[in-house]
Formats: C-alpha cells, sequence, structure tokens
C-alpha cells in the first residue's frame, strides 16, 4: 500500500532554512508553550527524536512549566528539562544553543518565567536577520513551527506558521518528512533520518489531542493520509487514545460532575451555558490546571447550546498586579461556540482575551461572580437568539 501523498505545505525557502539550520547546528535546544498540553509535549518531543535520527547529539527539550501526568509516558519525555524543577539547565540551554526550535509556540511572552530570555533569543535572531550575513550564526539561529493564530505568519523563513493546521505536532511531521523524501535536500545534507515509532507516537499524540481525537478542526483528508503513514511504523493508536484519554482521576471526574450539576447556568434564549469555580471549590476537589481542561466544551452537547463560558479563579501574576487595579484574584476565562457565531470578539472587546471564532480566552480582574455578573450584563450584545 502506498499512502505517501502528502502535499508539499512546508514550502522549498522554509525547507531549505530550516534544513540549513539544522545541519549548521552542533547544539539545539527545543521549547513549547507554558503548560504544555498534548500536542505542546507530543510536537517538541517528536522534533526530538527526529534530530537524534539525523545524527544529533546535543538536543534539549525544554518546558517552561510542568506538564499533566497523562503525558509522563511519552517516549523521551525523561529527558525533558522542566524550568521550575531546574532553572539553571534550562536557562543555560535556552542561552546558549546554537538552534532554538519553538514548537506549538510563535510568541516568546508564552513560556512563563523564560519569556525574557526566550525574547532576547527572538531580538538577537532578528537582528542577525537584518544584518543579512550569517543568519545561522552561533547562538542566533531560530526555528518556529507553530499553528497559533499569532503576529508570526510566514514573514520570513524561520517562520513555519500555518494556523489553518489542526496541530503542531503535524507540522512537525510535514517539516520532517519533507526533509527526509526531497531529493535535493536528502542528497544536499545527507538527511536519511527515520521516521521511527517514538517519533509517530509523539505525533500521532499531538495531532489527537488538538483535534479532541479527531472530532473538529479534522475535516482536511490529507490529516488521515498523515495518520496512515504512522501507523506503518507500528505504533497502536488505540493504546495511545487509552493513555491520554482514560486517565482521570476519581477527582477529576467528581470536579466535573460538580461543575455540571451545581455550577452550570443555562441562558435557553441565548443558547448560552456559563460555569465558574472558584478558589475553595478548586481546593475541595484538589484540582490541578489539567482537570479543568475540556469542561467548557461538555455543555455544547446540550442540544440548542451553541455557546459555552467556563470561568475558573487563578491568583494574579506578579506582572498583571500593576494592571490589576487591586484586585486579588482574576478570573480565566474559556470561551467557546458552534457554528457561525464568533466568541473571540466577546474575548477581545471585554475580557482582554481573543483567539478563534469558536474558541477564545480571556480574564478579568476580580473573583468569578463578578466575572460572571460582567458577563450576563453583556451576554445580549454578543450572543445571538437563533
Ligand atoms: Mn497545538
Amino acid at each position: 500500500m502506498n499512502y505517501t501523498t502528502i502535499s508539499d505545505k512546508i514550502t522549498p525557502l522554509q525547507l531549505e532554512f530550516a534544513a540549513r539550520c539544522i545541519s549548521d547546528a552542533q547544539s539545539i535546544a527545543i521549547i513549547t508553550h507554558q503548560n504544555p498540553d498534548g500536542d505542546a509535549l507530543g510536537s517538541s518531543l517528536a522534533m526530538r527524536h527526529f534530530l537524534l535520527s539525523l545524527g544529533k547529539t546535543n538536543v534539549t527539550n525544554i518546558v517552561p512549566t510542568s506538564f499533566p501526568d497523562f503525558l509522563a509516558w511519552l517516549p523521551g519525555v525523561d529527558s525533558v528539562i522542566q524550568y521550575e524543577q531546574n532553572p539553571d539547565a534550562a536557562t543555560s540551554a535556552l542561552r546558549n544553543a546554537d538552534l532554538v526550535i519553538c514548537t506549538d509556540l510563535a510568541e516568546p511572552t508564552r513560556v512563563a518565567a523564560l519569556s525574557p530570555i526566550l525574547t532576547e533569543r527572538f531580538n538577537r535572531y532578528a537582528a542577525s536577520r537584518d544584518s543579512r550575513d550569517s543568519v545561522s550564526s552561533a547562538n542566533s539561529a531560530l526555528l518556529i513551527l507553530d499553528h497559533h493564530l499569532s503576529k508570526v505568519c510566514n514573514e520570513y523563513p524561520e517562520q513555519i506558521a500555518y494556523p489553518d493546521s489542526a496541530s503542531a505536532s503535524e507540522l512537525v511531521f510535514r517539516l520532517a518528512y519533507q526533509l527526509t523524501q526531497t531529493q535535493n535536500v536528502r542528497e544536499d545534507r545527507g538527511f536519511v533520518g527515520v521516521l521511527s515509532e517514538d517519533f509517530a507516537t509523539c505525533i500521532y499524540t499531538g495531532m489527537m489531542t488538538d483535534t479532541g481525537n479527531f472530532s473538529y478542526n479534522s475535516c482536511h483528508p490529507e490529516m488521515y493520509n498523515i495518520v496512515a503513514i504512522l501507523l506503518t511504523t507500528g505504533i497502536n493508536k488505540d493504546a495511545i487514545y487509552d493513555r491520554v484519554f482514560n486517565a482521570w482521576s476519581a477527582e477529576r471526574m467528581q470536579l466535573v460532575g460538580y461543575c455540571l450539576y451545581h455550577k452550570m447556568k443555562l441562558f435557553p434564549e441565548y443558547h448560552t451555558a456559563l460555569i465558574t469555580l472558584n478558589r475553595r471549590e478548586m481546593y475541595r476537589f484538589n484540582a490541578k490546571s489539567g482537570d479543568m481542561e475540556g469542561i467548557v466544551n461538555m455543555p455544547l452537547q446540550i442540544k440548542d447550546i451553541y455557546y459555552s463560558i467556563f470561568m475558573r479563579e487563578d491568583k494574579i501574576p506578579p506582572h498583571q498586579i500593576p494592571d490589576a487595579n487591586g484586585a486579588k484574584v482574576k478570573a480565566k476565562i474559556s470561551f467557546r461556540s458552534q457554528g457561525d457565531r464568533p466568541v473571540n470578539i466577546l474575548a477581545r472587546e471585554v475580557f482582554r482575551g481573543g483567539g478563534h471564532m469558536n474558541a477564545s480566552g480571556g480574564e478579568f480582574f476580580g473573583n468569578v461572580d463578578d466575572a460572571a455578573k460582567k458577563f450576563i450584563e453583556v451576554m445580549p450584545q454578543y450572543m445571538q437568539k437563533q
């Protein structure tokens, strides 16, 4: 069987740039966004496996903050340096690597306490790019693979940024695949790298988690060609599903039950559901940040509910204290909608956030009850009655 019909999404310019960066680099640091999810960790570890298969030996994976337990089995995960546990090693790897690769990440400010160092790295790279001589000179090369909506979007060859891709893992796959399949790149660079089972496991995990097990953002036929190629490496996709999705703690299950039974308010006229969770409630269920993941999507399973809003209380991080007008806590807010009903406008105009039409985020300085009041006040302006 031949499944290898994959279009050349990564442009020749991007491909040549990536090939050159990787060839030239002795040491490579791979970093992904804070609170890494399946795609963040999957894409960055897949990149690791690919680079190792090319014969690169000095490859460091860095995460700014901890990742959820249900990802702790991913191949290569033991090599990951978490900044909070090992700030010196993370900082020095990021500072000193010849090449920094950002996966599922294009904004240098989305890496928590590492933001100043990554920002400096981005600036140093931009300066070397503008001076136009050696882009891949030591300690300044940069490569970005991301699919978030951001200012970064293929303007420069180091930016492999495609918001129409369902996952960063898909982009890492495409890069690895094109690098190893494109005749002249293979010959010029000797990129015979292997798409190993470990690589495929990480890619599949990222593709699966960022599409809710292929239930949204998942209508592109080529996605399934990629899955088919991954399966030929011997991965067991059903086992991956089981490890990622059937791994809840009892407390998490009870927290979800509590949210749906006690905390969900429905506004049928506006086809809207709202769930709030305060600090006391999160403490009661020993809730970790990953435990709240996905709760916002659940009310959309109710017939005739098209909008869902989930608010949870959080501390105000030090850098936001000047903006917070004396508030002690903030509400972190997720917005979801279905069909032609934007939530990003509401997120942007009222809740200091933004995002995609059907999936956005925002925040409110104050407790969740006040955030909910604010939302209910503006609901008639932003939610459609049909
Ligand atoms: Mn992602």
